[in-house]
Protein backbone atom coordinates (compact mmCIF):
# COMPACT_ATOMS: atom_id res chain seq x y z
CA UNK A 1 0.00 0.00 0.00
CA UNK A 2 0.77 3.31 -1.08
CA UNK A 3 4.49 4.30 -1.69
CA UNK A 4 7.83 2.48 -1.48
CA UNK A 5 10.03 4.43 1.65
CA UNK A 6 12.92 6.42 -0.07
CA UNK A 7 16.07 4.72 -0.63
CA UNK A 8 13.55 1.35 -0.46
CA UNK A 9 13.30 1.08 3.60
CA UNK A 10 11.82 2.53 6.58
CA UNK A 11 14.04 3.66 8.46
CA UNK A 12 13.44 2.90 12.70
CA UNK A 13 16.44 3.92 14.90
CA UNK A 14 14.96 2.91 18.17
CA UNK A 15 16.20 0.46 19.89
CA UNK A 16 14.19 -2.17 22.03
CA UNK A 17 14.65 -4.83 24.78
CA UNK A 18 18.04 -5.84 26.29
CA UNK A 19 19.94 -3.11 23.76
CA UNK A 20 17.63 0.15 25.20
CA UNK A 21 18.68 -1.64 28.77
CA UNK A 22 22.22 -1.45 27.84
CA UNK A 23 22.19 2.31 26.03
CA UNK A 24 20.51 3.85 28.66
CA UNK A 25 23.13 2.25 31.32
CA UNK A 26 26.09 3.61 29.21
CA UNK A 27 24.38 7.00 28.74
CA UNK A 28 24.87 7.55 32.38
CA UNK A 29 28.58 8.48 31.90
CA UNK A 30 28.26 10.10 28.38
CA UNK A 31 28.76 13.41 28.26
CA UNK A 32 25.38 14.79 27.29
CA UNK A 33 24.01 17.77 24.15
CA UNK A 34 21.44 19.51 25.50
CA UNK A 35 19.40 19.37 21.74
CA UNK A 36 17.99 22.89 20.73
CA UNK A 37 14.29 22.46 19.11
CA UNK A 38 15.25 22.32 15.79
CA UNK A 39 17.54 19.10 16.18
CA UNK A 40 14.74 17.60 18.26
CA UNK A 41 12.74 18.05 14.93
CA UNK A 42 15.05 16.48 13.12
CA UNK A 43 15.90 13.22 15.68
CA UNK A 44 12.25 12.71 15.65
CA UNK A 45 12.08 12.53 11.71
CA UNK A 46 15.50 10.22 11.81
CA UNK A 47 14.43 8.17 13.68
CA UNK A 48 10.87 7.15 12.71
CA UNK A 49 11.93 7.26 9.40
CA UNK A 50 10.59 10.26 8.05
CA UNK A 51 13.82 11.25 6.70
CA UNK A 52 14.72 7.63 5.43
CA UNK A 53 16.99 6.33 4.00
CA UNK A 54 18.92 8.68 6.30
CA UNK A 55 20.43 6.87 9.57
CA UNK A 56 22.10 9.57 11.31
CA UNK A 57 23.14 12.97 10.97
CA UNK A 58 25.41 13.71 7.24
CA UNK A 59 28.84 12.90 7.73
CA UNK A 60 31.47 15.53 5.91
CA UNK A 61 31.00 13.45 2.10
CA UNK A 62 27.10 13.00 2.55
CA UNK A 63 26.59 16.91 3.42
CA UNK A 64 28.94 17.63 0.39
CA UNK A 65 26.98 15.63 -1.86
CA UNK A 66 23.70 16.97 -0.60
CA UNK A 67 24.84 20.45 -0.93
CA UNK A 68 26.51 20.51 -4.67
CA UNK A 69 24.59 17.21 -6.14
CA UNK A 70 20.86 17.17 -4.11
CA UNK A 71 21.87 13.30 -4.01
CA UNK A 72 23.95 11.08 -1.13
CA UNK A 73 26.58 9.27 -2.58
CA UNK A 74 28.48 11.79 -3.89
CA UNK A 75 27.03 12.09 -8.08
CA UNK A 76 24.64 14.03 -9.93
CA UNK A 77 22.10 10.40 -10.46
CA UNK A 78 22.36 8.84 -6.97
CA UNK A 79 19.55 8.40 -3.98
CA UNK A 80 17.75 12.76 -4.23
CA UNK A 81 18.19 14.20 -0.66
CA UNK A 82 18.21 18.28 -1.13
CA UNK A 83 18.50 18.95 2.58
CA UNK A 84 21.69 18.81 4.58
CA UNK A 85 20.76 17.04 8.09
CA UNK A 86 23.05 17.99 10.28
CA UNK A 87 23.88 18.02 14.18
CA UNK A 88 25.87 20.97 14.85
CA UNK A 89 27.99 21.29 18.31
CA UNK A 90 30.55 23.76 19.55
CA UNK A 91 34.45 23.42 19.40
CA UNK A 92 33.91 22.74 23.16
CA UNK A 93 31.07 19.76 22.78
CA UNK A 94 33.63 18.58 20.15
CA UNK A 95 36.63 18.33 22.21
CA UNK A 96 34.76 16.66 25.23
CA UNK A 97 33.41 13.76 22.98
CA UNK A 98 36.87 12.88 21.52
CA UNK A 99 38.59 12.95 24.79
CA UNK A 100 36.71 10.29 25.48
CA UNK A 101 37.02 6.32 24.84
CA UNK A 102 34.27 5.31 23.54
CA UNK A 103 33.60 8.65 21.38
CA UNK A 104 29.82 8.48 22.53
CA UNK A 105 27.27 11.43 23.13
CA UNK A 106 23.87 11.19 24.81
CA UNK A 107 21.62 13.73 22.78
CA UNK A 108 18.85 14.94 25.63
CA UNK A 109 15.68 17.30 24.82
CA UNK A 110 15.56 20.27 27.83
CA UNK A 111 13.63 17.91 30.68
CA UNK A 112 17.12 15.86 30.69
CA UNK A 113 14.77 12.98 28.79
CA UNK A 114 17.44 10.51 26.73
CA UNK A 115 16.71 10.86 23.05
CA UNK A 116 19.18 8.81 21.30
CA UNK A 117 22.97 8.69 21.24
CA UNK A 118 25.63 8.96 18.47
CA UNK A 119 29.10 7.66 18.19
CA UNK A 120 31.19 10.23 16.89
CA UNK A 121 32.78 9.11 13.76
CA UNK A 122 33.30 12.17 11.60
CA UNK A 123 33.29 15.82 12.16
CA UNK A 124 34.00 18.71 10.15
CA UNK A 125 33.62 22.36 10.07
CA UNK A 126 31.02 23.21 6.95
CA UNK A 127 31.78 26.11 5.13
CA UNK A 128 28.00 27.80 6.40
CA UNK A 129 28.26 30.83 3.20
CA UNK A 130 28.15 28.04 0.50
CA UNK A 131 25.72 25.74 2.25
CA UNK A 132 23.39 28.42 2.29
CA UNK A 133 24.61 29.81 -1.33
CA UNK A 134 23.56 25.95 -2.68
CA UNK A 135 20.64 24.83 -0.38
CA UNK A 136 18.81 28.21 0.12
CA UNK A 137 20.03 29.73 -3.10
CA UNK A 138 20.64 33.19 -0.76
CA UNK A 139 23.44 34.33 1.46
CA UNK A 140 20.76 36.94 3.39
CA UNK A 141 20.46 36.47 6.53
CA UNK A 142 16.80 37.84 5.92
CA UNK A 143 15.76 34.52 4.57
CA UNK A 144 15.24 32.27 7.87
CA UNK A 145 16.90 28.90 6.52
CA UNK A 146 19.81 31.24 5.51
CA UNK A 147 20.04 32.53 9.25
CA UNK A 148 19.28 29.01 10.52
CA UNK A 149 22.79 28.06 8.45
CA UNK A 150 24.47 30.97 10.28
CA UNK A 151 23.53 30.72 13.75
CA UNK A 152 24.58 26.44 13.93
CA UNK A 153 27.32 26.10 16.06
CA UNK A 154 30.76 25.56 13.81
CA UNK A 155 31.21 21.91 13.73
CA UNK A 156 29.31 19.23 12.29
CA UNK A 157 29.26 15.43 13.46
CA UNK A 158 28.01 12.40 12.30
CA UNK A 159 28.33 8.57 13.33
CA UNK A 160 26.22 5.49 14.51
CA UNK A 161 22.95 6.98 15.89
CA UNK A 162 20.78 4.58 18.28
CA UNK A 163 17.38 5.81 19.18
CA UNK A 164 16.33 5.55 22.67
CA UNK A 165 12.72 7.55 22.28
CA UNK A 166 10.90 9.63 20.03
CA UNK A 167 10.70 13.32 21.45
CA UNK A 168 8.19 13.65 24.13
CA UNK A 169 4.70 15.67 23.13
CA UNK A 170 2.09 16.49 25.89
CA UNK A 171 -0.13 17.91 22.90
CA UNK A 172 -2.04 16.77 20.18
CA UNK A 173 -0.58 13.00 20.42
CA UNK A 174 -3.75 11.40 19.08
CA UNK A 175 -2.89 13.57 15.55
CA UNK A 176 0.70 12.85 15.88
CA UNK A 177 1.54 9.84 13.83
CA UNK A 178 5.21 8.09 12.78
CA UNK A 179 5.60 7.53 9.37
CA UNK A 180 4.64 3.61 10.31
CA UNK A 181 1.74 4.16 12.23
CA UNK A 182 0.31 6.48 9.05
CA UNK A 183 0.84 3.73 6.56
CA UNK A 184 -1.08 1.30 8.96
CA UNK A 185 -4.05 3.80 8.59
CA UNK A 186 -3.58 3.57 4.80
CA UNK A 187 -3.74 -0.28 4.87
CA UNK A 188 -6.17 -0.61 7.51
CA UNK A 189 -8.56 1.79 4.99
CA UNK A 190 -7.38 0.24 2.14
CA UNK A 191 -5.99 3.59 0.71
CA UNK A 192 -3.56 2.63 -1.98
CA UNK A 193 -2.58 5.76 -3.55
CA UNK A 194 -2.37 8.85 -1.25
CA UNK A 195 -2.51 12.77 -1.91
CA UNK A 196 -0.16 14.55 0.57
CA UNK A 197 -0.76 17.90 1.14
CA UNK A 198 1.52 20.30 3.22
CA UNK A 199 0.78 23.61 4.73
CA UNK A 200 1.99 26.05 7.39
CA UNK A 201 -1.06 27.98 7.77
CA UNK A 202 -4.57 28.05 8.52
CA UNK A 203 -7.07 26.34 6.13
CA UNK A 204 -9.71 28.16 4.20
CA UNK A 205 -12.02 27.08 1.94
CA UNK A 206 -9.79 27.64 -1.54
CA UNK A 207 -7.51 25.12 0.49
CA UNK A 208 -10.09 22.47 1.32
CA UNK A 209 -11.17 22.98 -2.97
CA UNK A 210 -7.62 22.56 -3.54
CA UNK A 211 -7.35 19.35 -2.22
CA UNK A 212 -10.66 18.02 -3.22
CA UNK A 213 -10.22 18.73 -6.83
CA UNK A 214 -6.50 17.29 -6.81
CA UNK A 215 -8.26 13.91 -5.49
CA UNK A 216 -11.21 14.30 -8.45
CA UNK A 217 -8.26 14.83 -11.27
CA UNK A 218 -6.29 11.69 -9.21
CA UNK A 219 -9.61 9.14 -9.37
CA UNK A 220 -9.27 6.64 -6.34
CA UNK A 221 -6.64 9.06 -4.43
CA UNK A 222 -7.21 9.66 -0.46
CA UNK A 223 -5.65 12.82 0.66
CA UNK A 224 -3.41 13.24 3.85
CA UNK A 225 -3.72 16.63 5.26
CA UNK A 226 0.05 16.90 7.29
CA UNK A 227 0.51 20.59 8.42
CA UNK A 228 3.89 20.99 10.27
CA UNK A 229 4.03 21.52 13.85
CA UNK A 230 7.78 21.83 14.51
CA UNK A 231 8.88 25.19 13.17
CA UNK A 232 7.88 27.19 10.70
CA UNK A 233 8.28 30.63 9.37
CA UNK A 234 8.70 33.24 12.10
CA UNK A 235 5.62 35.33 12.52
CA UNK A 236 3.88 32.54 11.22
CA UNK A 237 0.13 31.64 13.08
CA UNK A 238 0.87 29.39 15.93
CA UNK A 239 0.29 25.87 15.52
CA UNK A 240 -2.44 25.50 18.40
CA UNK A 241 -4.54 28.27 16.63
CA UNK A 242 -3.71 26.36 13.61
CA UNK A 243 -4.75 22.64 14.94
CA UNK A 244 -8.05 23.90 15.89
CA UNK A 245 -8.16 25.31 12.17
CA UNK A 246 -7.33 21.94 10.32
CA UNK A 247 -9.85 19.83 13.11
CA UNK A 248 -12.74 22.39 11.61
CA UNK A 249 -11.98 22.11 8.39
CA UNK A 250 -11.41 18.16 7.94
CA UNK A 251 -15.11 17.74 9.12
CA UNK A 252 -16.13 19.51 5.48
CA UNK A 253 -14.56 16.81 3.64
CA UNK A 254 -16.70 14.41 2.00
CA UNK A 255 -16.93 11.01 4.24
CA UNK A 256 -13.70 9.03 4.46
CA UNK A 257 -11.48 11.15 1.36
CA UNK A 258 -9.34 13.04 3.87
CA UNK A 259 -7.30 12.53 6.89
CA UNK A 260 -5.23 14.90 9.42
CA UNK A 261 -2.04 14.01 10.44
CA UNK A 262 0.36 16.34 12.08
CA UNK A 263 4.45 16.80 11.27
CA UNK A 264 6.97 17.28 13.57
CA UNK A 265 9.10 19.19 10.76
CA UNK A 266 11.54 22.30 11.36
CA UNK A 267 11.45 23.88 7.92
CA UNK A 268 13.91 25.59 6.48
CA UNK A 269 11.60 28.20 4.14
CA UNK A 270 14.02 26.87 1.20
CA UNK A 271 11.70 27.07 -1.85
CA UNK A 272 12.50 24.91 -4.43
CA UNK A 273 15.14 21.87 -2.57
CA UNK A 274 12.51 22.49 0.32
CA UNK A 275 9.28 20.86 -1.66
CA UNK A 276 11.48 18.06 -3.01
CA UNK A 277 12.74 17.13 0.63
CA UNK A 278 8.75 17.72 1.36
CA UNK A 279 7.61 14.98 -1.37
CA UNK A 280 10.53 12.69 0.34
CA UNK A 281 8.93 12.71 3.74
CA UNK A 282 5.49 12.24 2.30
CA UNK A 283 6.77 9.23 0.33
CA UNK A 284 7.91 7.85 3.82
CA UNK A 285 4.61 8.54 5.48
CA UNK A 286 3.20 6.37 2.25
CA UNK A 287 2.51 8.83 -0.18
CA UNK A 288 2.72 8.66 -3.72
CA UNK A 289 1.23 12.04 -4.66
CA UNK A 290 2.48 15.56 -3.44
CA UNK A 291 0.63 18.66 -3.98
CA UNK A 292 2.63 22.01 -4.70
CA UNK A 293 1.25 24.59 -4.70
CA UNK A 294 2.65 28.65 -5.47
CA UNK A 295 5.74 29.68 -3.45
CA UNK A 296 5.89 26.60 -1.58
CA UNK A 297 7.88 26.73 1.35
CA UNK A 298 8.86 30.10 -0.11
CA UNK A 299 9.89 33.10 2.91
CA UNK A 300 8.58 35.59 1.14
CA UNK A 301 10.40 38.94 0.16
CA UNK A 302 13.38 39.98 0.98
CA UNK A 303 14.24 43.80 2.86
CA UNK A 304 14.37 45.23 -0.48
CA UNK A 305 10.73 43.60 -1.60
CA UNK A 306 12.19 41.26 -3.88
CA UNK A 307 11.08 37.36 -4.04
CA UNK A 308 13.43 34.94 -2.80
CA UNK A 309 12.58 32.11 -5.58
CA UNK A 310 10.07 33.22 -8.25
CA UNK A 311 6.11 32.07 -7.15
CA UNK A 312 6.62 28.81 -9.22
CA UNK A 313 10.44 27.89 -9.17
CA UNK A 314 9.58 25.05 -6.10
CA UNK A 315 6.75 23.66 -8.88
CA UNK A 316 9.81 23.70 -11.73
CA UNK A 317 12.37 21.85 -9.40
CA UNK A 318 9.42 19.45 -7.90
CA UNK A 319 8.41 18.28 -11.57
CA UNK A 320 11.95 17.81 -12.73
CA UNK A 321 12.66 15.54 -9.82
CA UNK A 322 9.46 13.35 -9.72
CA UNK A 323 10.34 10.66 -11.52
CA UNK A 324 13.43 9.78 -9.50
CA UNK A 325 11.21 10.23 -6.44
CA UNK A 326 8.57 8.03 -7.83
CA UNK A 327 6.20 10.42 -6.64
CA UNK A 328 3.40 12.16 -8.49
CA UNK A 329 4.42 15.88 -8.36
CA UNK A 330 0.63 18.40 -8.48
CA UNK A 331 1.57 21.35 -9.27
CA UNK A 332 -1.21 23.98 -8.48
CA UNK A 333 -1.88 27.21 -9.53
CA UNK A 334 -3.58 29.13 -6.79
CA UNK A 335 -6.99 28.99 -6.43
CA UNK A 336 -9.38 32.05 -6.95
CA UNK A 337 -12.67 32.65 -6.00
CA UNK A 338 -15.60 32.83 -9.08
CA UNK A 339 -18.63 34.78 -7.92
CA UNK A 340 -20.99 34.36 -10.76
CA UNK A 341 -20.41 30.69 -10.61
CA UNK A 342 -20.21 30.48 -6.77
CA UNK A 343 -17.08 28.38 -6.80
CA UNK A 344 -12.87 28.22 -6.83
CA UNK A 345 -10.91 27.85 -10.13
CA UNK A 346 -7.00 27.67 -10.39
CA UNK A 347 -6.21 31.05 -11.91
CA UNK A 348 -5.07 30.23 -15.18
CA UNK A 349 -8.75 28.18 -15.67
CA UNK A 350 -11.35 31.18 -14.46
CA UNK A 351 -13.57 31.00 -17.55
CA UNK A 352 -13.13 34.47 -19.97
CA UNK A 353 -14.59 37.60 -18.82
CA UNK A 354 -15.38 36.44 -15.22
CA UNK A 355 -14.66 38.89 -11.96
CA UNK A 356 -12.34 36.90 -9.64
CA UNK A 357 -12.15 37.06 -5.67
CA UNK A 358 -9.20 36.55 -3.07
CA UNK A 359 -7.86 37.50 -0.14
CA UNK A 360 -4.23 37.41 0.80
CA UNK A 361 -2.83 36.53 4.53
CA UNK A 362 -1.93 40.50 4.93
CA UNK A 363 -5.90 41.32 4.32
CA UNK A 364 -6.84 38.66 6.55
CA UNK A 365 -4.88 39.59 8.88
CA UNK A 366 -5.88 43.32 8.78
CA UNK A 367 -9.69 41.92 8.83
CA UNK A 368 -8.78 39.97 11.95
CA UNK A 369 -7.39 43.27 13.54
CA UNK A 370 -9.83 45.73 12.91
CA UNK A 371 -12.65 43.26 13.48
CA UNK A 372 -13.69 43.33 9.42
CA UNK A 373 -16.06 40.84 8.21
CA UNK A 374 -14.67 37.92 6.66
CA UNK A 375 -17.02 36.49 3.91
CA UNK A 376 -18.27 33.02 3.58
CA UNK A 377 -17.14 32.27 0.32
CA UNK A 378 -13.68 32.73 1.96
CA UNK A 379 -13.65 30.20 4.96
CA UNK A 380 -16.08 28.85 7.55
CA UNK A 381 -17.42 30.49 10.20
CA UNK A 382 -15.90 27.92 13.02
CA UNK A 383 -12.75 28.70 11.27
CA UNK A 384 -13.24 32.61 11.77
CA UNK A 385 -14.43 32.40 15.35
CA UNK A 386 -11.06 30.46 16.04
CA UNK A 387 -8.74 33.02 14.76
CA UNK A 388 -10.92 35.83 16.26
CA UNK A 389 -10.33 34.28 19.48
CA UNK A 390 -6.38 33.80 18.85
CA UNK A 391 -6.42 37.11 17.40
CA UNK A 392 -8.47 39.52 18.60
CA UNK A 393 -8.98 42.68 17.40
CA UNK A 394 -7.01 45.20 18.92
CA UNK A 395 -9.62 47.07 21.01
CA UNK A 396 -9.77 43.90 23.00
CA UNK A 397 -6.40 43.22 22.91
CA UNK A 398 -3.40 44.11 25.38
CA UNK A 399 -0.69 46.61 24.64
CA UNK A 400 2.34 48.56 25.59
CA UNK A 401 3.16 52.06 25.29
CA UNK A 402 6.68 52.54 25.96
CA UNK A 403 8.43 55.76 26.43
CA UNK A 404 11.95 56.81 26.12
CA UNK A 405 13.93 59.99 26.40
CA UNK A 406 16.03 61.89 29.10
CA UNK A 407 15.37 61.76 32.58
CA UNK A 408 13.68 64.81 33.05
CA UNK A 409 11.91 65.11 29.53
CA UNK A 410 8.77 63.81 30.62
CA UNK A 411 7.78 60.50 30.84
CA UNK A 412 7.44 59.59 34.24
CA UNK A 413 4.40 62.35 34.51
CA UNK A 414 2.88 61.60 31.05
CA UNK A 415 2.78 58.46 31.91
CA UNK A 416 1.06 58.83 35.47
CA UNK A 417 -1.39 61.03 33.28
CA UNK A 418 -2.23 58.78 30.75
CA UNK A 419 -2.25 55.97 33.35
CA UNK A 420 -4.99 57.92 34.84
CA UNK A 421 -6.75 58.81 31.30
CA UNK A 422 -6.65 55.38 30.49
CA UNK A 423 -8.20 53.85 34.02
CA UNK A 424 -11.41 56.51 33.68
CA UNK A 425 -12.42 55.44 30.51
CA UNK A 426 -11.38 51.98 30.23
CA UNK A 427 -11.68 48.74 32.06
CA UNK A 428 -8.68 46.72 30.73
CA UNK A 429 -5.75 46.54 33.93
CA UNK A 430 -2.99 48.70 33.43
CA UNK A 431 0.62 48.68 34.82
CA UNK A 432 2.96 51.23 35.01
CA UNK A 433 6.55 50.56 34.59
CA UNK A 434 8.35 53.56 35.49
CA UNK A 435 12.00 54.09 35.25
CA UNK A 436 12.60 54.30 39.26
CA UNK A 437 10.01 51.96 39.92
CA UNK A 438 11.42 49.41 37.69
CA UNK A 439 15.00 50.28 39.29
CA UNK A 440 13.37 49.63 42.77
CA UNK A 441 11.31 46.08 42.30
CA UNK A 442 12.76 45.05 38.95
CA UNK A 443 16.51 45.33 38.63
CA UNK A 444 17.39 46.92 42.50
CA UNK A 445 20.95 45.36 41.71
CA UNK A 446 21.27 46.56 38.50
CA UNK A 447 23.55 49.94 37.92
CA UNK A 448 24.15 52.14 34.79
CA UNK A 449 26.45 50.54 32.33
CA UNK A 450 25.54 49.72 28.67
CA UNK A 451 25.14 45.85 29.87
CA UNK A 452 23.04 46.71 32.75
CA UNK A 453 20.68 49.24 31.07
CA UNK A 454 20.37 46.59 28.46
CA UNK A 455 19.24 44.09 30.90
CA UNK A 456 17.21 46.65 32.64
CA UNK A 457 15.11 47.48 29.41
CA UNK A 458 15.26 43.08 28.36
CA UNK A 459 13.37 42.75 32.00
CA UNK A 460 11.01 45.91 30.92
CA UNK A 461 10.36 44.52 27.37
CA UNK A 462 9.71 40.78 29.04
CA UNK A 463 7.43 42.17 32.02
CA UNK A 464 5.32 43.92 29.30
CA UNK A 465 4.99 41.32 27.16
CA UNK A 466 3.43 39.00 29.45
CA UNK A 467 1.23 41.97 30.49
CA UNK A 468 0.26 42.38 26.57
CA UNK A 469 -0.28 38.76 26.28
CA UNK A 470 -2.93 38.63 29.54
CA UNK A 471 -4.99 41.40 27.59
CA UNK A 472 -3.45 44.13 30.04
CA UNK A 473 -2.24 47.67 29.36
CA UNK A 474 1.81 48.40 30.24
CA UNK A 475 2.83 51.67 30.02
CA UNK A 476 6.76 51.86 30.55
CA UNK A 477 8.86 54.89 30.94
CA UNK A 478 12.58 54.05 31.60
CA UNK A 479 15.09 56.15 29.75
CA UNK A 480 16.16 53.24 27.24
CA UNK A 481 19.30 54.96 25.57
CA UNK A 482 20.29 51.94 23.34
CA UNK A 483 17.81 50.90 19.95
CA UNK A 484 18.94 47.28 19.79
CA UNK A 485 17.55 46.77 23.67
CA UNK A 486 14.25 48.86 22.47
CA UNK A 487 14.23 46.96 19.41
CA UNK A 488 14.14 43.81 21.72
CA UNK A 489 11.12 45.01 23.79
CA UNK A 490 9.43 45.21 20.40
CA UNK A 491 9.49 42.27 19.14
CA UNK A 492 8.94 40.01 22.02
CA UNK A 493 5.95 42.49 23.00
CA UNK A 494 4.73 42.71 19.48
CA UNK A 495 4.02 39.08 19.24
CA UNK A 496 1.75 39.06 22.32
CA UNK A 497 0.07 42.28 21.38
CA UNK A 498 0.30 46.49 20.39
CA UNK A 499 3.64 48.50 21.02
CA UNK A 500 3.33 52.00 20.26
CA UNK A 501 6.79 53.86 21.24
CA UNK A 502 6.59 56.98 22.04
CA UNK A 503 9.90 59.63 21.97
CA UNK A 504 9.81 62.01 24.66
CA UNK A 505 12.09 64.27 22.99
CA UNK A 506 12.64 67.26 25.06
CA UNK A 507 16.32 68.68 24.39
CA UNK A 508 18.80 68.07 27.19
CA UNK A 509 18.95 72.04 28.00
CA UNK A 510 15.59 71.98 28.55
CA UNK A 511 16.10 68.50 30.88
CA UNK A 512 18.80 69.92 32.71
CA UNK A 513 17.10 73.40 32.98
CA UNK A 514 13.95 71.70 34.82
CA UNK A 515 16.21 69.84 37.09
CA UNK A 516 13.36 68.44 39.29
CA UNK A 517 15.46 65.40 40.74
CA UNK A 518 18.16 67.74 41.22
CA UNK A 519 20.71 64.93 39.45
CA UNK A 520 22.30 67.32 36.16
CA UNK A 521 23.31 69.16 39.29
CA UNK A 522 25.21 66.68 40.87
CA UNK A 523 26.58 65.64 37.70
CA UNK A 524 28.03 69.36 36.62
CA UNK A 525 29.06 68.99 40.50
CA UNK A 526 31.14 65.97 38.98
CA UNK A 527 29.09 64.13 42.25
CA UNK A 528 27.30 61.64 39.51
CA UNK A 529 29.09 60.15 36.04
CA UNK A 530 27.63 58.44 32.88
CA UNK A 531 24.56 60.26 33.07
CA UNK A 532 22.25 60.09 29.96
CA UNK A 533 22.74 62.77 27.47
CA UNK A 534 25.75 64.41 29.48
CA UNK A 535 28.22 61.92 29.41
CA UNK A 536 26.57 58.92 28.11
CA UNK A 537 25.35 58.05 24.92
CA UNK A 538 21.52 58.34 23.96
CA UNK A 539 20.66 56.80 20.59
CA UNK A 540 17.25 58.52 19.37
CA UNK A 541 14.45 56.24 17.78
CA UNK A 542 14.67 56.47 14.14
CA UNK A 543 10.77 55.46 13.67
CA UNK A 544 9.05 56.09 16.66
CA UNK A 545 5.18 55.46 16.47
CA UNK A 546 4.89 58.97 18.51
CA UNK A 547 7.23 61.96 18.74
CA UNK A 548 6.86 64.61 21.60
CA UNK A 549 8.67 67.43 22.71
CA UNK A 550 7.28 68.56 26.20
CA UNK A 551 9.26 71.98 25.77
CA UNK A 552 5.94 73.44 24.27
CA UNK A 553 3.55 71.11 25.06
CA UNK A 554 1.43 70.73 27.96
CA UNK A 555 0.98 67.31 29.49
CA UNK A 556 -2.94 67.24 28.99
CA UNK A 557 -2.28 67.37 25.31
CA UNK A 558 1.06 65.66 25.43
CA UNK A 559 -2.06 62.61 26.76
CA UNK A 560 -5.10 63.92 24.38
CA UNK A 561 -2.09 63.02 21.19
CA UNK A 562 -1.78 59.53 22.83
CA UNK A 563 -5.09 58.33 23.43
CA UNK A 564 -5.96 59.94 19.69
CA UNK A 565 -3.37 57.67 18.53
CA UNK A 566 -4.69 54.72 20.25
CA UNK A 567 -8.18 55.35 19.20
CA UNK A 568 -6.95 55.73 15.35
CA UNK A 569 -5.19 52.48 15.42
CA UNK A 570 -7.84 50.89 17.07
CA UNK A 571 -6.37 50.04 20.66
CA UNK A 572 -9.45 52.03 22.71
CA UNK A 573 -12.92 52.93 21.82
S1 LIG B 1 17.83 52.96 31.71
O1 LIG B 1 19.03 53.48 31.01
O2 LIG B 1 16.68 52.98 30.84
O3 LIG B 1 18.08 51.67 32.30
O4 LIG B 1 17.59 54.04 32.86
P1 LIG B 1 16.34 54.11 33.85
O5 LIG B 1 16.20 52.82 34.55
O6 LIG B 1 15.14 54.60 33.13
O7 LIG B 1 16.78 55.21 34.87
C1 LIG B 1 15.97 55.43 35.99
C2 LIG B 1 16.34 56.69 36.74
O8 LIG B 1 17.66 56.60 37.21
C3 LIG B 1 18.14 57.92 37.48
N1 LIG B 1 19.59 57.86 37.19
C4 LIG B 1 20.19 57.94 35.98
N2 LIG B 1 19.73 58.16 34.74
C5 LIG B 1 20.60 58.18 33.73
N3 LIG B 1 21.93 58.00 33.86
C6 LIG B 1 22.46 57.77 35.09
N4 LIG B 1 23.77 57.59 35.23
C7 LIG B 1 21.57 57.74 36.20
N5 LIG B 1 21.76 57.54 37.53
C8 LIG B 1 20.54 57.62 38.11
C9 LIG B 1 17.29 58.86 36.66
O9 LIG B 1 16.61 59.67 37.58
C10 LIG B 1 16.28 57.94 35.94
O10 LIG B 1 14.95 58.35 36.10
P2 LIG B 1 14.13 59.32 35.14
O11 LIG B 1 12.69 59.00 35.45
O12 LIG B 1 14.48 59.02 33.71
O13 LIG B 1 14.51 60.69 35.56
Amino acid sequence: FGSIPHGGELIDLLLKGEQLVELKKRSVTMPSLLLTKKQLCDIELLINGGFSPLKTFMDEDTYTSVCNYMTLEGSEDGTVFPMPIILDVTKETLDIVLATESKELALRDEEGNLIAAITVSNYYKPNKTEEAQKTMGSVDPYHPGVNTIFNTKEYYISGLLEGAQLPVHYDYNSLRRTPKQVREIFRENNWENVIAFQTRNPMHRAHRELTVRAAELNPGCHILIQPVVGMTKPGDIDYHTRVKCYKTIIESYPEGLAMLSLLPLAMRMGGPREAVWHAIIRKNFGCNHFIVGRDHAGPGEDKNGNLFYQPYEAQELALKMADRLNVKVLPFQMMVYVPDHDKYYPVDEVPKGLETANISGTKLRHLLRTGGEIPNWFTYEKVVRILRESCPQRSKQGFTVFFTGFSGSGKSTIANALNEALLEDGSRSITLLDGDVVRTFLSSELGFSKEHRDLNIKRIGFVASEISKAGGIAICAPIAPYEAARNFSRQIISQNGGFIEIHISTPIETCEKRDRKGLYAKVRAGQLKGFTGIDDPYEAPENPELRIDTTDVSVKDAVDIILNHLRTEGYIN
